[in-house]
């Protein structure tokens, strides 16, 4: 499955998920051995590769003829396409969608190769030693389009509020596969809303973007009550089928505002208190290629908890969670892949290609979600360093060229010595009192907060906690009230929570973290079974006592300020 609703009408998309793939691993003992696997696949949901850090291929025949694309929506970390033992494509980070053309190719049965490497080296600057996993795999789906001689490779639709009403503004991407000039007609409609049109011609092999803007007038909006999405198709015409279109996208898009006045965060004009999760894509079945069911289990939870809202660390998350937030009215942060690197690692010459390349490939494929509400960026990097602030402002200059609807900010753990808050709409740091060291949760927020109006460029802004929390090892149980223990870890929140929800001027929480998540073995030193255990639920999303208390106060304070 790789969204809820249907994206074509026209093109033929395939998922070549039908049947099983060949996995074989290119190094250790068991390499050049086949394993029947179905894809999605991590490859240490296999009894022989849980610990796996190499390359693996996996393998699979399909049918096709013609221009086709193959769509690859995670590959985890570092891909290389081999098409009929071609390379056709390659592409860096597990958590961003791409896609390789191929033209004319002979009517028959065709061969594909996808090689993962999950390595690290100093090739990757994001996927590093961490506190997640950086897993190996297949970790989102495989789609076979069968296209014409011209496609649409995205359709953006971006809600704009106005004086007299509701306005979309398209931006659609055309690709000609053609050795001739095309003479093509797009049409973009909005359901029963209108349509807008462009007659436009296509040179051979020429790549066009078209903007056009759509008068929508009164509708339902998106909010977290009434989440109403519409859609939103584009459908290419050339004149050699003007009657039957060549090719065809559908989208969906919700018309909400999100934007930022004085301290607060309004939602189409509402307060919002944002009450929410750090949610890894992680699970000890399936490594973090998470089947939709289990998706939507960590959200039926997360609800059940009383959150409303989801921070996707460290990095874009699965479209089909992304849809599932969409339809359920869940308010999403998501953010560019980094978590916590250093100076010496943000100045690996690898580093701000690949996070630059991460965030346009997250806007780009992302951008018509209206559950997402802020972009975010380099959790806790070195945004206390003048070269992190350079990179941070680049980092935040690409969002807006992007993206002008929606506010940015970036979580920091640099305290007191952070220069970078004068850049980005929301101020957002990850705190631990009462875990990492023990001052008293309302104590230390407030002095953090009043640091940021009284001596920081992030003054006046709205302010958020995104990360406060406390580890406990699922089952450990004393009265003594040690930590890891789950007594400590439900008194520690209970006083994280009501410090953070009571500070005023603060916009809202994003607890660490929803669940237990396994991370690299490198991290053992100070987590325990080699997780880390900072979840409300376990890895197999089993209830620790913090649930209750979680559950309580979240309940108890409401989604608007
Ligand atoms: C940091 C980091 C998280 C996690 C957390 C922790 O805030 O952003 O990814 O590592 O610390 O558990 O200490």
């Amino acid at each position: 499955m790789i969204r809820t609703f249907r994206t074509n009408n026209i093109r033929k998309v395939t998922e070549l998920s039908d049947s099983l793939w060949r996995f074989s691993p290119c190094d250790g003992e068991f390499a050049g051995r086949i394993y029947p696997v179905t894809v999605p696949c991590c490859w240490e949901s296999l009894p022989d590769f849980s610990a796996y850090r190499g390359v693996g291929v996996f393998q699979k025949e399909f049918q096709a003829e013609g221009n086709i694309r193959l769509v690859f929506k995670g590959v985890s970390h570092t891909a290389r396409i081999c098409v009929d033992g071609r390379e056709a494509g390659t592409h860096y980070n597990a958590y961003t969608p791409f896609a390789v053309e191929l033209k004319n190719l002979e009517q028959g049965i065709h061969r594909l190769e996808v090689y993962a490497d999950n390595r690290f080296s100093e090739e990757s600057a994001l996927h590093v030693p961490n506190d997640y996993m950086s897993y190996g795999g297949i970790s989102r789906g495989v789609v076979l389009e069968e296209l014409g001689d011209a496609y649409i490779e995205y359709l953006h639709a971006v809600p704009v509020k106005e004086e007299d009403g509701w306005y979309v503004l398209m931006s659609v991407k055309l690709h000609s596969l053609a050795e001739r000039d095309l003479t093509c007609r797009l049409d973009v409609r909005l359901e029963e809303k209108g349509t807008v049109s462009e007659k436009l011609t296509l040179k051979a092999g020429e790549e066009k973007v078209i903007e056009k803007r759509l008068a929508a007038g009164d509708v339902e909006v998106w909010d977290m009550e009434t989440a109403r999405l519409y859609a939103v198709s584009a459908e290419l015409f050339t004149e050699d089928s003007q009657q039957a279109p060549v090719d065809d996208l559908i989208e969906r898009l919700g018309f909400r505002q999100i934007r930022t006045e004085g301290k607060d965060i309004l939602l189409n004009g509402r307060k919002i208190r944002i009450k929410g999760f750090c949610r890894h894509e992680d699970h000890p079945m399936f490594g973090c290629a998470l089947p939709f069911a289990a998706i939507e289990q960590d959200l039926q939870i997360a609800g059940d908890l009383g959150a409303n809202a989801i921070r996707t660390s460290h990095y874009p998350n699965d479209e089909l969670f992304l849809d599932l937030c969409d339809e359920q009215g869940i308010l999403v942060w998501e953010e560019n892949h980094a978590r916590g690197l250093s100076l010496e690692q943000m100045e690996n010459p690898n580093f701000e290609r690949q996070a630059e390349e991460c965030i346009r490939e997250m806007i780009t494929a992302h951008i018509n979600h209206p559950s997402i509400i802020i972009w975010g960026i380099l959790n806790e990097c070195a945004s206390d360093t003048e070269y992190g602030y350079e990179c941070y402002k680049k980092q935040y200059e690409l969002i807006r060229r992007m993206d002008t609807s929606r506010p940015r900010s970036s979580s920091s753990c640099k305290f007191k010595t952070d220069i970078c808050f004068g850049l980005p709409e929301i101020v957002s740091y990850n705190l631990y009192p009462e875990w990492y060291h023990d001052t008293p949760a309302a104590e230390y927020v407030k002095d953090i907060y009043n640091w940021v109006q009284e001596e920081s460029e992030g003054s006046g802004k709205p302010f958020l906690v995104t990360e406060i929390g406390a580890g406990a090892i699922y089952g450990y149980r004393t009265p003594a009230l040690c930590k890891w223990s789950e007594e400590y870890q439900a008194q520690a929140l209970e006083h994280q929570i009501k410090a953070v929800l009571e500070q005023e001027g603060c916009s809202g929480i994003f607890i660490w973290q929803f669940c237990d998540v396994r991370i690299s073995a490198e991290w053992f030193a100070n987590r325990p079974r080699t997780l880390n255990n900072k979840g409300i639920v376990d890895e197999y999303r089993r209830r620790k006592l913090s649930y209750d208390v979680v559950k309580r106060l979240y309940h108890s304070y409401s989604d608007y300020r």
